[in-house]
């Protein structure tokens, strides 16, 4: 295949240089507190980008009194909605101004397509800070005619200091979906980055200082899951817990949360979205659609289709096109134009997906195309599929948040229903039809968070995100992300004289 030479080529040089490594507290770069630094690697080669200094408990008390700090006395929650609207407005210029670097960066570290890096996300993450920009004058309580003789007012005051761990899947997008509303209602932030992609959000918070952000209201500590993420769940000092990963680690921290200062929580965790084919979908849209729905980011998204559900009349047509189109798609390094897919994160996900492929062969499972590592180095695997997939087997039920695709065969509407919603996600679906009706039903009928129809993937920063069941709780993006980073308070004022 063309595809397998292509990453055995020498990797395209990135156009870009790694500046910032250190913590970022209290608007300075600094050393962590016990010297140590981690490596971060570059998906493509597994060969070091930058050793980042990482974080600890000892790093995550001092950010947090930094943002403490900065939210009790500083003046980030008592200036005027409009200076802070305007700081992140700044600020979104500034991204796109750096776009490209900034783009680069994420590719590197991330093993993303460059293309889909500098003309989908990177905008996207100006426009979303543009979005809660646009909030920050716009957050205010109510006056309630409450039945009684008293003055009754509702506040809506920031929560405090926001604690906000993020993944590597989408570095950049997931620190803009968690800093801006947290920003945007007047709070301060300790964020810990994921370890396998520390290095954009530093560039971005630097350039956020920049844009006029006093000191201390971001601060980001790169470092690991148990040490520097656990000290920011179990906080005593932080007020209120985001987190985007696993299913597994969404449940540690809920109970950090817990057992600490019971600080609330929003999660977004993993999922199983179904993709429904109908019947009387055009079959070459519908592989394009399915497709994107599950390769898109190398696999590596949450709400990726990750279970093709066909109808039986229309199945082995679709599986032979769905072949066709795998084998085309182009497979490489991802600064090169053209690639629409990268090497995988690192090799624990690597791995973690050769092991399902296995287990798709083992249970029975047809291996339709690719099935093994692409090239001879770094984490590239082939684009997969299978079919003839049963809902019992491993492939059908767990997140592979890889580049492998699932074919489901169904009859009718009633049971695709039923084992849409038999998983213990419920993040997104997709379903592809002509049908008003149909379409009307699966939209009403699936448990889910968001329901893409004859679409996939569509996201604004005006459109609510999250999860049903597994997937988490709480909503990001849109009105309703302000919420989890607002506290109310309702205040009942004695009148003198009410008659007036
Ligand atoms: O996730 P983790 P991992 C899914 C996907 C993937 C699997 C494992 O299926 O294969 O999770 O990936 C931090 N206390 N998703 O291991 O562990 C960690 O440092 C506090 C879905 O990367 O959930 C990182 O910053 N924090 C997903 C973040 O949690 C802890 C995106 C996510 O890591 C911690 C990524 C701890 N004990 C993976 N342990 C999505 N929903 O989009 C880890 N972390």
């Amino acid at each position: 295949l063309s595809t397998a030479a292509a990453a055995l080529e020498e990797p395209i040089t990135p156009p870009v240089q790694v500046n910032y490594t250190k913590l970022l507290i209290n608007g300075q770069f600094v050393d962590s507190a016990s010297g140590k630094t981690f490596p971060t690697l570059d998906p493509r080669t597994a060969e070091v980008i930058a050793h980042v200094a990482e974080g600890d408990a000892e790093d995550v008390d001092r950010a947090v009194a930094a943002a403490r700090k900065a939210f009790d006395e500083g003046p980030w929650p008592k200036m005027s909605a409009y200076e802070r609207s305007r700081i992140l407005y700044r600020f979104a210029d500034l991204i796109e101004k750096h776009n490209d670097e900034i783009a680069a960066l994420e590719t590197w570290d991330n093993g993303k397509p460059y293309e889909q890096a500098a003309l989908g996300e990177i905008p996207m993450f100006a426009r979303l800070f543009r979005y809660y920009a646009g909030w920050a004058d716009k957050i205010h309580g109510m006056i309630v005619p409450a039945d009684t003789p008293h003055h009754v007012q509702v506040l809506h005051e920031p929560i405090g200091v926001a604690g906000q761990i993020i993944p590597w899947n989408f570095p950049l997008l997931m620190f803009a979906w968690k800093v801006g509303p947290a920003l945007a209602c007047g709070n301060s932030v300790v964020l810990k980055t994921a370890e396998q992609t520390p290095l954009s959000a530093l560039v971005v918070a630097k350039l956020l200082h920049e844009a006029g952000l006093p000191d201390g209201v971001l601060n980001v500590v790169s470092g690991y899951g148990p040490t520097a993420g656990a000290a920011i769940a179990s906080h005593m000092d932080v007020d209120k817990l985001a987190f985007t990963g696993s299913t597994a680690t969404g449940k540690i921290v809920q109970e950090m949360a817990a057992r600490s200062n019971l600080k609330p929580v929003t999660l977004e965790l993993g999922g199983k979205s179904p993709m429904i084919i109908m019947d009387d979908a055009d079959i070459d849209k519908a592989v394009e659609l399915a497709h994107f729905a599950l390769f898109f980011n190398q696999g590596q998204c949450c709400c990726a289709g990750s279970r093709t559900f066909v109808h039986e009349r229309i199945y082995d047509e679709f599986v032979e096109k769905a072949k066709a189109r795998v084998l085309k798609r182009v497979v490489g390094d991802p600064f090169k134009k053209g690639v629409e897919q990268g090497p995988q994160i690192d090799e624990e996900q690597f791995n973690k997906i050769l092991h399902f492929i296995k287990s798709g062969i083992e249970g029975g499972a047809t291996l339709v195309a690719g099935g093994e590592r692409h090239g001879d180095r770094g984490y590239f695997i082939k684009p997969t599929i299978f079919s003839d997939v049963k809902d019992g087997m491993e492939i059908a039920k767990h997140e592979i948040f890889g580049p492998v695709q699932s074919i489901l065969k169904f009859s009718d509407l009633n049971e695709v229903i039923k084992r849409s919603n038999a998983s213990q996600y419920g993040l997104a679906a997709g379903v592809f039809t002509q049908n008003l009706d149909t379409a009307n039903t699966l939209m009403r009928a699936l448990r889910v968070g968001t329901i893409w129809i004859n679409s996939f993937d569509i996201f604004d920063a005006a459109i609510p995100f999250g999860g049903y069941k597994m997937s988490g709780y709480g909503r990001e993006k849109g009105i309703d992300s302000l919420k989890n980073y607002l506290q109310i308070k309702s205040v009942v004022t004695h009148l003198k004289n009410p008659a007036w």
